[in-house]
Order: structure tokens, then sequence, then C-alpha cells
């Protein structure tokens, strides 16, 4: 097996590059994401510290995640002049992310008038301690050299709808840098802390504005010796406790020579740990396993291991887009890597959607149904971050009624998958008495609650929703959608049948049912409602509308309905949207529906519909590609599959994907095509699933790969699975599912 390459490293500065590079080049634990920016980078550049679960709102702005104080800033002086990307041109430059371990590094030569200096740095945020990050910095000279070094905690940070700290206080003490910053909305308080240590002789002092806090480490160079500075910060919000600002303090005190080199040593091993079951060999396609790779280290940056409640933002811990909410990427595209590689995180993410069940059960209530209605653009709570008015005319720039709060509601149904999905695939359902039965029934009572029955027929229908393509609003018996609802009936009468739902206030659910009717006749009700309900079928020619009327809509090439637009960052749907009257679609759509339920279609039916809504799909959303890889395995087509699994696997390693909505950003890194591409592999090509309690390979590779490698959890127990393509002797694959451990 050829060793693979873990670095992504680009010579030569590109100011274009900065905010792609802050994505592509981004390091986190999971508490915290380290956008890949530059010491010296301020909030001109991105440079962000962004913290996953905590937010923040003010005035009329969107609420969005915090971007900590920022303690890595640090930039260099040589005879008093500053020396910095991007004002001063570098000599030679080169960034490199090693995602292996999660070390992103810089180095980087100017010329003076009296020779070279250079710095080498390197910063990452340490998977051993969440609050922690760790950085070096070494200057070197050609030459003797009066050097000054600034470094400290920058407060100055970039907000998209902030500024969100209404007081800043800055000192320190002990040498100890101290920032503690305020939140507008309810008074939170995020502590920053850094000490930094040199090896050298220097003279160091503080320097402080309002909002910097900066050591002033002033120093002569021997020429082609190293100076050294390494530091420790924290960080920690009220979110952390009562202690949070003791710990901040803390953390860093204990702060001597010699901790970098430890603290690196042991992140290093614990991203070994990681690995160790994430990683994924491809034997004949080095591209594909750098990308796939690529995709996981993301994954894993995210994930949220210090708390047994959180989910991951639609940007991951990128930055501010997307309001940092929770959407269905989450359940339907990020948790099956963490199903089979951390079940534990995988129970932390669907545990916040447990949590969030009142937030889901009031905005039911506010639209006038029963049972839990999810957050489309979910925060803390279950708060539906998203607005009546959620895209901005480019023309007008005036606000766009959207549709996508009211109307996505297959949003309770992948809760509900990803409880099932946990539950199948773990064994464990300790989930479902821990609230997952509760919010299993209360999605089905929401379900229940939509259905409308025409006078004239015994058929329910789900009438004016959004299906997983947005640029179509409104809509009537979306087949996904009524699909999933379908499941999710007959999964909670099921359930019902089987067992109580026992209700977190300690009321049995089956008494709670008694009391409006019995559990009985709501099993018998769900029952029946998943029966009845409508299920859009193929048509003579094998294709299935996406909604009812989608075939009347002009039928129109995608470079035609783009040559249409006026404005490139035109908004493709809502009422007036170039895409809203034609058939072209956003994203994956019935390839997600039957890429989801393909007992329910024949193979050539899964590939005519595939053929036919795949030339009509915009991919506008990075969650698109992978469904149609997915169900291109399903029909037995990889070698189909594989560009679509690539588009997934590049999605931030490649330029060009959509950074606008109108004119709201939407930049930031893509987990849910990560997540997706790792779908792909290892349940397209791979072709693992789960068959009554057992583990199962129906493998599809690739033409090009001979071989996968790879671990996955299941039922408890670790495999190590192995898949290889037959040789000219052999007619089918050989598969091996070996268990590690139980
Ligand atoms: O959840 C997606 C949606 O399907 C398409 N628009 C972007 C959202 C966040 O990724």
């Amino acid at each position: 097996m050829k060793v693979m390459n873990w670095r992504i490293e680009r010579t030569g500065y590109d100011q274009n590059q900065i905010t792609s590079y802050g994505n592509r080049f981004l390091t986190g634990n999971g508490y915290m994401g380290i956008r890949g920016t530059l010491e010296e980078y301020t909030k001109e550049q991105l440079a962000a510290v962004n913290l996953a679960g905590v937010y923040d709102r003010v005035g009329q702005g969107w609420r969005e995640p915090l971007n900590a104080p920022n303690p890595l800033y640090t930039c260099l002086k040589v005879d008093g002049e500053y020396y910095r990307l991007p004002d001063k041109e570098a000599k030679k430059h080169s960034f490199t992310l090693d995602f292996r371990h999660g070390i992103c590094s810089r180095k980087t030569v100017w010329h003076t008038l009296r020779g070279d200096v250079c710095i080498e740095s390197e910063h990452f945020a340490d998977l051993c301690d969440p609050h922690i990050i760790r950085m070096k910095y070494a200057v070197k000279t050609k030459f003797h050299g009066d050097i000054e070094v600034l470094t400290g905690i920058d407060a100055d940070v970039w907000d998209i709808n902030g500024p969100h700290y209404d007081e800043i206080s800055l000192q320190e003490e002990d040498n100890t840098l101290i920032a503690r910053a305020t939140t507008h909305e309810k008074g939170d308080h995020v502590y920053v802390t850094e000490q930094v240590t040199v090896d050298f002789p220097c003279e160091m002092k503080t320097k402080s504005d309002p909002l910097t806090l900066q050591h002033r480490i002033c120093f002569v160079t021997e020429p082609e010796r190293e100076y050294c500075i390494e530091k420790t910060a924290a960080v920690y919000t009220d979110h952390d406790g009562t202690q949070a600002e003791f710990l901040a303090g803390e953390a860093v005190r204990a702060d001597h020579a010699g901790a970098y080199q430890t603290g690196k040593r042991r992140h290093c091993e614990a991203w070994e740990r990681l690995w160790a079951v994430a990683e994924v060999q491809i034997t004949g396609d080095d591209e594909a396993m750098y990308a796939l790779n690529y995709s996981i280290y993301h994954l894993q940056c995210i994930a949220p291991r210090h708390t047994d409640s959180l989910s991951i933002a639609a940007r991951g811990l990128s930055g501010q887009t997307y309001k940092g909410a929770v959407f269905w990427d989450t359940e339907m595209f990020m948790l099956d890597f963490f199903l089979y590689t951390q079940p534990a995180v995988a129970k932390t993410l669907l545990k916040y959607r447990i949590d969030t069940l009142p937030g889901a059960l009031q905005k039911a209530k506010e639209y006038g149904y029963q049972g839990a209605f999810y957050a489309w653009e979910s925060q803390e709570g279950g708060y539906d971050a998203c607005t009546d008015y959620n895209v901005t005319d480019v023309f007008t720039g005036r606000p766009m009624r959207t549709y996508f709060k009211d109307k996505q509601v297959h949003i309770s149904a992948a809760i509900v998958s990803g409880i099932m999905r946990y539950v199948n695939t773990t064994g464990d359902d300790s989930l479902l008495t821990e609230g997952g039965y509760e919010v299993i029934y209360e999605c089905a009572r929401f379900y229940y609650s939509l259905l409308t029955k025409r006078v004239d027929r015994e058929q329910y229908e789900i009438l004016d929703v959004i299906g997983p393509d947005e640029y179509h609003e409104r809509v009537n018996n979306n087949g996904y959608t009524n699909r999933m609802a379908k499941y999710v009936l007959e999964t909670a009468a099921a359930l019902l049948a089987y067992q109580a739902i026992p209700h977190r206030d300690g009321v049995n659910r089956q008494e709670t049912a008694g009391s409006e009717g019995g559990w009985q006749m709501w099993a018998g009700r769900f029952e029946e409602a998943a029966e009845k309900l409508y299920i859009p079928q193929p048509d003579k020619t094998g294709i299935v509308e996406q909604f009812d009327g989608y075939r009347k809509l002009e039928d129109v090439s995608i470079e035609e309905v783009r040559g249409r637009l006026l404005n490139e960052k035109e908004y493709w749907g809502g009422a007036y949207g170039v895409a809203s009257h034609t058939q072209i679609i956003k994203q994956a759509d019935v390839a997600t529906w039957m890429n989801l339920f393909p007992q329910d279609f024949a193979k050539q039916i899964m590939e005519r519909n595939w053929n036919y809504y795949e030339p009509r799909t915009e991919h506008g959303s990075s969650l698109s590609a992978c469904m149609y890889a997915m169900l291109a395995c399903k029909c037995d087509n990889p070698d189909k599959a594989y560009p679509f699994f690539l588009k997934s696997a590049n999605a931030d390693l490649s330029d060009g994907g959509k950074e606008w909505a109108g004119l709201v950003y939407i930049g930031g890194t893509h987990p849910a095509a990560a997540g997706g591409a790792y779908m792909t592999a290892i349940e397209g090509f791979a072709g693992i699933y789960m068959e009554n309690g057992e583990l199962k390979a129906e493998p599809h590779l690739p033409k090009n790969w001979s071989e996968m490698r790879f671990h996955i959890w299941a039922l408890e127990e670790l495999y190590e699975v192995c898949v290889k393509r037959p040789d000219e002797l052999q007619t089918s694959y050989t598969v091996t599912l070996h268990k590690v451990s139980g």
C-alpha cells in the first residue's frame, strides 16, 4: 500500500486566495475552528477562531456564532519597519496544512535592505484539550538586526452581523495576557488567555490599545540563528461553567519551555488514534484517496467531542455563514461518518436534537401543527434562525420572501432517520430511552397533522412544501417529503406497537396517548396514514415526478437558464428566480429519495430517473453530487458515480463552489459534501450496509480501484474491512469483514 501524502502545500503568495485558503487550511478540534490564515492577518483577511454552538445577536441582524478574540495575532518588525502580508511583498512564501495531524504552517522570506529575514510558524487547535491553541513562531535573519515581534490577542474580530462584544477588557497579569469579552444579547463572556515562552535573551513589554493586547518582544539577531517564540492560548466561555474565567487563566499559567513540543507530540498521537479508525485506503487512485481523507480531516476538525449534546453547523467551524446553524446536513450527510468511526460523536449529534425537542414542539404549535417541526436552521435550544427573508435580491437590495423555514418540513424526518440509523448501526438503543422515542412520536404527530385528505379519494397528501430542491417553493406532493413522512409514520407505529414511549417529564407516552384515545389508536392512525399517504409513482416512461406538475414546467437546459441571468449572483429560486418556472433543479431531490429507498424501485427505474434528473440539476448545493454518486452505485454503475464522488470529495480542495445566494455571502467549508464523499466511498463503492442486525457489503468499485481498506464500528464491534476487485480468475469481489475488537 502506497504511503499517502497528507499535506497541502502552496508556494508563492496570491492575495486572491486569502478567503479560500482560510477554509482550505482550517484547523480545529470541535470546540473551535481556526481559519487557515497567517498570524499577521486581521479581520480584513477574515482571520477567525470560530466557536461551536455559542451565538449572539445584535439588533435586527442575524444571530450568528461567535468568533473569539484571536490569540494567534503576531507580526514582525525589522529595524522598526513592518514585514507582513499582504502589504509587504515576500521573496518566498509557502503555506502548508499537515492534515494527518491538523497542523497549519507557513514559511515566509522577505528581503530587507540588510539581507533576508525568514519566519517559520505553525499552529494547531489541540486535540487533547479542546480549549487550547498552540503556536510556534521562529525568526531567522541573515544579518545582525533589531527585531521586534508583536504577539498577542486581537479582539477586533471579523463579524458578519456584529460587533458582538459590547465590552472588551484586556489586561496583563504575571505575563499572562487576558481578554474578557461580553456578548451583546445575553451578556455571556468569552475568555481568551495566553502565555509565551522564549528561549533567548530579549526585552519583553506589553503593548495595549482598546482592541489589541500584545507582548512586544525585542531582540538582536545573530545571523542564521533561529529565535523561537512558543505560545499557549486558552479559550473558554460561560457555556463551560461558572469556573470558565479561572480555568482560562490556569490553562496557560503552567506554561513552560518545552510545553509546545510535548503538547504537539500528544496532539499528533491523538490524531493518529483517530486515523487508526477513520483512514480509508484505496489502491489504484491516489487522487481519490487524498481527497477522501482530506474530507475526513474536515469532519474530524468539527466533531464535538467535548460535550454530549451538540451538533455541527452547515459550514462547520469555518465562520459565521449560514448563521452557524445546524441543517439536515448533519443527519443526512455527515452522520454516517460518525456512526462508523466514532459512535459516541454520532450520539452527541443526535442528543442535540433530543434536547432541542421543546423548540421543535413550539415551532409546530406556532404554525398550527401538532408534534415536532424542527428548525430548518437550528441554533441553541432549537431556535430557528431561518428568517422569512433569507435571501437578498441583487437588483433591489431588498430582502426576498423565502419559505425555507415554513415549508422544508422534511427536516423532522431527517432527525428520525438519523436516530434509527444510530440504533440500527450501533445496536445501542439507549438513545431511544433517553428521549429518542419521544422525538419519533412527536415527529410522526407532526406529519399526521400535515396530511390533507381529498374528499373524493381515500388518499392523504402533503401540500405546500419545499423538497430538497429549494428552487421550487410551495409545491404539492414532493415525492421525497411524502416518502420520508411515510417512513416516520411507519417507524412510530412500529415502535408504539412494540413498547411504551417514555416521556421526558416522566409521564409514559402510552398513557398520554391513552388520554387522547389510547396508544393503540395512535399506532393505528399512524399506520393508516402511512398506508394511504400518496407516493408519486413512475409514469409510463419510468420517470417519477418530483412534485405535482413538475413535468409541465418549461423543459430547458441549464445553460439556457444560466443565460437568462442578469447578474451572476442572482438567486435562481423564489417567486421570480430563473429556475422557478423550469424543470431545472438546484440539487438532488428524486435522486435523494431513490437513494434512501432503493427497495421501492427497480434498478432500471432508478437509472432512468438518474438520466432524467441529473442533466436538469444545477448542483447549486454542495449536497447534490454525492446523492447522484450513491444512486449510480445502486444502479451498479460506479464509473458514472465516480466524477460526482470526486466533486464532493474535492469540495474544499478546489475553487468554484457557490459563495453567494443573492447578496448573502455563504462561503466556508462544506462538511456535508465531505460526509457525502465518505458515504459514497463506504456505502456506495464498498457497498457496506446493515441487514437484520448483520453487517454486509455489496461492492461496486470504480474502474481504477483495485482495493479498499478501512475500519468501521458496527453493533459495538470494530471491523477491519477489505474489499478487493476480482482478478481474471474470479467472478466476484473478495470482501473481508474482520472483527478487531468487541
Ligand atoms: O441544507 C442545505 C440545503 O439543502 C441547500 N442550501 C444550503 C443548506 C445548508 O448546507
